[in-house]
């Protein structure tokens, strides 16, 4: 029997994120010029989506801003017709209201929705940057997550979901570790959540789950047990972002990657924009025979409602 045509694999960048501060790198975008000069970037090297955090423009700081997300996202919808993913993660410590906002304002396409509260750390890196501080804010936002908690109650989620679903707004889970999978799969058996959901695996953060191939092979083989069928992507933080997005495609699944994961393109060498990593993982999917999805055919991999039922 022939094998069925495989799946072609959706290539997400998350183009700044809330982790990396500006003082990393000279390339991490923060204005919204500079996030519209990325998210097309990754458009024209072959993503399908691009995942947005927006930040002040004059420091750099990452905030839940809707005119800000607004200004970006209905520059980059004049421009193409990538599929934008906005965060509701937010910026660390923000509150829980203030991240929804996203949703219920611009009703994208497709938002995170983090399915649990992890100790989300950043503080081990901070000796690494010291001396090298560009705005104040920098050292004590990474520093402060060292008694830190990432809110995401049963709650919170099941409020998130049903804002998303008032809204038409596809949620891709946030999966930091395994025990995520069981708060799903709770949340569907009660009908809070509905099926086929989107999973994006996030390895490597300190507080959750390490970036290894066991452990990614571990949270499918459990999602599949817990959940049945569903789509998955893979992003990793920092020098894992390639062996981990790697090991996806050839697994079936999908991969993220950008600057807000990793601000590197190869050892020591500074990614100058989130498109270069997406021409580099398309090139891996190359040799690796496995194809990459447009916008148009993410779309409908994912099941999203289409560009023209966004609110911006
Ligand atoms: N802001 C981080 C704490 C998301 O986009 O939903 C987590 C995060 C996930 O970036
Ligand atoms: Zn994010």
């Amino acid at each position: 029997m022939k094998n069925p045509t495989p799946q072609k694999a959706i290539i997400t960048a998350a183009v700044s994120g809330a982790i990396h501060t500006p003082c990393m790198s000279p390339y991490l975008p923060l204005t919204p010029a500079q996030l519209v000069e990325d998210i097309m970037s990754v458009y024209e090297a072959g993503g399908a989506v691009a995942h947005l955090h927006v930040r002040k423009p004059e420091n750099g700081q990452p905030v839940a801003d809707q005119e800000i997300f607004r200004e970006v996202a209905a520059e980059v919808k004049r421009r193409c017709d990538i599929v934008l993913c906005l965060t509701t993660g937010g910026s660390l410590g923000d509150s829980v209201e203030n991240r929804g906002k996203v949703v219920s304002t611009l009703k994208p396409e497709l938002a995170s929705l983090n399915a649990g509260s992890i100790n989300f750390a950043l503080f081990h890196v901070v000796p690494k940057f010291e001396g090298q501080w560009k705005y104040d804010w920098e050292k004590q936002y990474l520093g402060g997550t060292e008694d830190f908690i990432f809110p995401n109650t049963f709650l919170t989620i099941r409020q998130f979901a049903e804002l998303m679903g008032r809204n038409g707004t596809k949620p891709e889970f946030e999966i930091y570790d395994v025990g995520m999978i069981n708060n799903l799969a709770y949340l569907i058996e009660a009908g809070h959540v509905q099926k086929p959901v989107y999973l994006q695996f996030v390895l490597g953060i300190l507080g959750g789950i390490p970036a290894t191939v066991e452990n990614l092979v571990f949270l499918v083989q459990t999602a599949r047990q817990q959940i049945g069928d569903f789509q998955w992507s893979v992003c990793a933080a920092g020098r894992a972002q390639f062996a981990m997005t790697t090991h996806a495609l050839l697994m079936g699944g999908h991969a993220r990657v950008g600057l807000e994961d990793n601000l590197y393109l190869s050892r020591g060498v500074l990614a100058k924009s989130s498109g270069e990593q997406v021409a580099k993982l398309k090139r891996i999917a190359g040799e690796l025979g496995v194809e990459t999805a447009t916008p148009a055919e993410a779309r409908k991999i994912l099941g999203l409602k289409g560009l023209q039922q966004v609110g911006f």
